[in-house]
């Protein structure tokens, strides 16, 4: 692809966990027939009002914690204390970093994102300037 994908939407209320989790994202409410990147883990950028901020963003329906609806969820890296509720925002995919998976603890799956969003940093940081 000549650029990375994107996939626009609305900042929604999720299951508010995030924040408790030490890693709020923002969920992005997609319209429908959007092409949504299959479930799985990802670096990229969020992009808020003209910022482009690395980001580690997750597709899946949260298995870990027995969740149903696919959500498109992103995590703005070192950008603690974002309020983007109601907000339009764009991600942009730059690289699958692996499956979306189901930890037997809460521990496991956040030692995983932290790893992931380490990940992450890197790839974007190696990465050509963000597309605005
Ligand atoms: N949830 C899973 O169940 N399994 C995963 O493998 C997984 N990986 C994630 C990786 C990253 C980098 C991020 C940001 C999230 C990941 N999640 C995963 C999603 C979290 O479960 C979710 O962000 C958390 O439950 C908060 O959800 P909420 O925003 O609806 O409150």
């Amino acid at each position: 692809l000549g650029r990375p994908h994107r996939v626009e939407g609305v900042v929604v209320r999720g299951a508010q966990r995030g924040r408790e989790l030490g890693f709020p994202t923002a969920n992005v409410e997609t319209l429908p027939h959007t092409a949504i990147p299959a479930d799985g883990v990802y670096a990229g950028w969020l992009h808020v009002e003209g910022e482009a901020m690395p980001a580690a963003i997750s597709v899946g329906t949260n298995p870990t914690f027995d969740g149903t609806a696919r959500t498109v969820e992103a995590y703005a890296i070192d950008r603690v204390g974002l309020d983007l509720y109601g907000l339009h925002v764009a991600v942009d995919f730059l690289a699958y970093l692996r499956g979306m998976e189901r930890f037997d603890t809460v521990e496991a799956l956040l030692e995983r994102m932290a790893v992931d969003v380490k990940r992450a940093r890197e790839l974007v940081d190696a990465a050509d300037t963000p597309h605005s």
